[in-house]
């Protein structure tokens, strides 16, 4: 992962892989259809996680469309709602979309919508938070178990494995978050002097994520962590314990952006926290979502495809592609990164 995410972000290393890159591309390409209108559609917009994830610049899911001669757009609300983002989804569908990118702000509330796609032929690719029951095929950043033990790991290496600990999490109905808060109360058994205290939701909203944060500070005076498994979360959890008061006595963790955190990880308010290359996420995705619309895959365990830049991808268990490990920022290495 490492190598991989520093490649993916070096010109140097971009620039010795290019001529592999593009011979894949092209060879790719051949059995695929071009003109596809897909239709990227994040939980919502404004979100620089999502940004990254879908841009031409960052080299995201837009980014591989335009290579494979699609017709990419990205669309959503601007909240983090099923209410917000079944819109764009019904939009999209209106448009004559072949092909549906979506990150899931709620599984239930957006499946039956998903589901008149998918009797559409329309191909339906979760990417990031998921909606298993209402899709083709799923592009997982990082395996779950994964993301939520090690998170819960990091927090008890900073705070000696002792202490009452909470979670900042995104909107409680988002399918991610909830499989990693899954994971960490199972790893958190490993670690009986570590209390989870209480979950808080701010929604991916950076207003409610600092008044929740805040809240915790005046409910739990004793609180030693934080885990914010959400990249607006952790970023608004951070500036709250950015004073003297709490900085390195409230230890904080989750999953966030370099950019977003270098500041915290620079003046100490944050050790190290996790995530993947989310242009890579978004990346292939769009291969996956084109390679089902062209019908070079079925979603089904085994079955491969290439996707550009990140290489070849084996589809897994309940229609699944795993991008790869998470990864661990901290202040020796966040310098080395601008997304
Ligand atoms: C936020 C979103 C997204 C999640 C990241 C880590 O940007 O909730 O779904 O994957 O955090």
């Amino acid at each position: 992962m490492k190598g991989r995410l520093l490649k993916h972000l070096t010109s140097i290393a971009l620039i010795s892989v290019l001529g592999v890159v593009l011979l894949t591309t092209a060879s790719a390409a051949t059995s695929l259809k071009t003109g596809l209108k897909v239709f990227v559609i994040p939980k919502n917009l404004g979100n620089p996680y999502f940004t990254t994830a879908d841009s031409v610049k960052s080299g995201g899911a837009l980014k591989a469309l335009q290579q494979l001669k699609e017709s990419g757009t990205e669309t959503s609300g601007t909240q983090a709602t099923a209410a917000s983002q079944i819109p764009a989804i019904q939009a999209a569908i209106t448009k004559g979309a072949n092909a549906l990118i979506v990150s899931a702000t709620d599984a239930s509330a957006l499946c039956p919508t998903l589901k008149q796609a998918m009797a559409k032929k329309i191909a339906v690719v979760t990417y990031d938070s998921d909606a298993p029951a209402c899709r083709n095929v799923f592009i997982n950043q990082a395996d779950s178990k994964a993301i939520g033990t090690s998170e819960v790991d990091l927090l008890a290496s900073q705070i000696n494995k002792t202490g009452d600990i909470a979670v900042v999490s995104a909107a409680a109905s988002a399918t991610n978050q909830n499989a990693w808060i899954g994971f960490m109360k199972s790893q958190l058994k490993k670690y009986p002097k570590m209390k989870l205290v209480s979950v808080v939701y701010g929604n991916d909203d950076p207003t409610v994520s600092t008044q929740v944060t805040q809240g915790l500070l005046q409910q739990f005076p004793n609180l030693k962590g934080i885990i914010s498994p959400t990249t607006v979360g952790i970023a608004a959890a951070a500036a709250v314990l950015d004073t003297p008061k709490y900085r390195g006595k409230i230890k904080l963790t989750g999953l966030g952006t370099p950019n977003q955190l270098r500041k915290y990880v620079l003046d100490g308010t944050i050790d190290g926290f996790e995530l993947w290359n989310p242009a890579d996420l978004g990346y292939l995705a769009a291969y996956a979502a084109v390679n089902f619309a062209s019908g070079t895959i079925t979603g089904k365990a085994g079955q491969t495809f290439t996707a550009g830049t990140p290489g070849k991808y084996k589809i897994g268990a309940k229609n699944t592609v795993l991008l790869g490990p998470p990864f661990v920022f901290n202040n020796a290495n966040i310098d080395k990164f601008n997304f």
